[in-house]
This record gives structure tokens, sequence and C-alpha cells, in this order.
């Protein structure tokens, strides 16, 4: 991992570098992440400008690339705290912690990636946003 996150708390974008050349092409490697991965999942044919997410997770932190096209994310923490961010580069993941209420919008042909800390537990979602806005960690 090129770049460290200061604060786990926190979303933020890891730059993870690229070997190779445009003449040949590239690799990127994910390594020595702030969690072990127990999922991988992956989205695509999403409908342009649709909007997915509408959640959070209670425990569940992820590392998420645009593997193609560019993926907008939105995300909003319980302390109220806002984020932007636009994925639109694969070496470069959004790390997202714990307690994030997201939404994301891909363009045409977008391919999402997520490294995952938890396997799929549909408990561990919060699907209604005023149970977001007074849950307290
Ligand atoms: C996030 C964004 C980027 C499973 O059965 N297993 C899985 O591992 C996942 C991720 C989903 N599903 C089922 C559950 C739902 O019936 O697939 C359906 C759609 O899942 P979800 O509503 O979670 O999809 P997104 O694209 O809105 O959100 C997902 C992640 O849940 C979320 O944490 O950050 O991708």
């Amino acid at each position: 991992m090129n770049d460290t996150l200061n604060d786990l708390s926190k979303p933020g974008l890891i730059n993870f570098g690229k070997v190779g050349s445009s003449a040949l092409g590239y690799i990127t490697v994910a390594e020595k992440l702030p969690f072990e991965i127990k999922r991988v999942y992956w989205t695509y044919y999403a409908p342009h400008e649709v909007m997915r997410g509408n959640h959070a997770h209670k425990e569940l932190r992820q590392i998420i690339f645009a593997l193609g096209g560019v993926i907008n994310f939105e995300l909003e923490g319980v302390d109220g705290s806002k984020y932007h961010y636009m994925l639109e580069s694969p070496e470069v993941g959004l790390y997202i912690p714990k307690l994030y209420w997201r939404t994301m919008k891909f363009s045409h042909n977008a391919v999402l990636l997520c490294l995952a800390s938890e396997e799929y537990v549909e408990d561990d979602y919060i699907r209604e946003y005023s149970e977001f806005l007074n849950w307290r960690p």
C-alpha cells in the first residue's frame, strides 16, 4: 500500500500505484490493507446515473475501486460529516469505515470492485436513513 490513511475512522483515498507502461499495460497490487479481506464482490452493468447504495453498515469496512468508468460516491458520517469522491483511476481505492451512509452513481460501463472486511450479513445493514441519523455508536 503506497499511501496510508492517518485516521481509519474517516473515509479517504488510497493510491496503490501501478507497475507497467502505456505500451504494455499496468498492474496494481492491493496488499498490507487496514483489514483482513473476508469478501470480494464486483458490481457492473448498473444503468448510467442510477443511484445505488442508500444504506450504511454497522461494522463493515471496505476499499472500493472503479476498475473501469467513473463512480461518484457521496458519504455521510454519523457525526454529520459529508464527503464526495469521484473514482476514475483503477489504482486508487476509496476506504469507507463503518457507519457511513453511502450513495453512488455509475457512469456507463463502470465496474466496481470491493474488498470487504466482513462476509455478507444482512443484519449489518442500516437501510433506514432515519435510523442512521439516530444511530449512536
Ligand atoms: C457498498 C456498495 C459499493 C449479496 O447477496 N451479497 C453481497 O455480498 C452483496 C454486496 C450484496 N448481496 C445482495 C443483497 C441485495 O439483495 O445483492 C443485493 C444488492 O446489494 P446491495 O443493496 O448491498 O447493493 P449496493 O450496490 O447498493 O451496495 C453495495 C454494498 O452493500 C455497499 O456496502 O458500499 O455496494
